[in-house]
């Protein structure tokens, strides 16, 4: 019933946003929904109560949903914290949400991360961000936290990065002004710092 429901109503607001849709060339609505809703908006953090959806274009009609605060690009939603944690803790407060720490797949990727953080910085302090990357299982073994298989020419250390060995165990992206896109480092585990979530976002 419960799920039923769900989906006229996101079929009226797909037919609602088509119609808008010949009006204005990008239109945005907000879906109010409760904890536990529809069953096809599972990967969505079960802490948000609200959703922002984007209508892509005209000719493919799909609704391209990601929690309020979020951000959205390409098929995943980000999240980036205000707050800072231990490297343990900041991917439970991801998975906690319905995300992961940010699994970085391509150069892309990377590039948006970077530049979003670059432009949310705001002090020295606040120049790094954990991501999904540790080899605290074994020693120089990198391994994504979604079992993705870590590729060496799709990582973007600094230079001379990752430089030590056993007491640096996790990797951030380092935010300078001056930093280019390679700007991975490793760190040790139980720094500090703020962190970047991941899920993917919804359609429908
Ligand atoms: C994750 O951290 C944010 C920011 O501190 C907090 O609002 C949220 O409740 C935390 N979520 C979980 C599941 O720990
Ligand atoms: C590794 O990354 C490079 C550069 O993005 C890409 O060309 C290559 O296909 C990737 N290899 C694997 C096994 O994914
Ligand atoms: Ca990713
Ligand atoms: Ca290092």
């Amino acid at each position: 019933m419960k799920k039923s429901g769900c989906t006229q109503e996101g079929e009226k607001e797909g037919i609602v946003g088509s119609i808008l849709f010949f009006f204005l060339s990008c239109f945005t609505v907000t879906l109010l929904k409760g904890t536990g809703g529809c069953e096809e908006h599972k990967a969505l953090p079960q802490s948000s109560a609200e959703w922002l959806c984007v209508l892509g274009r005209a000719e493919v009609k799909v609704w391209t949903c990601c929690p309020m605060g979020w951000k959205h690009f390409q098929s995943s939603c980000y999240y980036l914290s205000r707050d800072i944690m231990n490297w343990g803790d900041s991917e439970t407060n991801c998975t906690g949400m319905g995300s992961h720490l940010v699994v970085i797949n391509t150069g892309t990727e990377q590039d948006f991360i970077f530049n979003w953080a670059k432009r949310t910085f705001t002090s020295f302090s606040d120049r790094s961000y954990y991501i999904g990357l540790t080899d605290q299982a074994e020693e120089g073994q990198w391994r994504w936290v979604d079992q993705t298989p870590y590729n060496e020419t799709a990582a973007f250390w600094r230079q001379n990065e990752p430089s030590n060995g056993n007491m640096e165990n996790c990797a951030v992206m380092h935010i300078e002004t001056k930093a280019n896109r390679k700007n991975w480092n490793d760190i040790p585990c139980s720094t500090e710092v703020h962190r970047v979530c991941e899920t993917a976002a919804t359609s429908f």
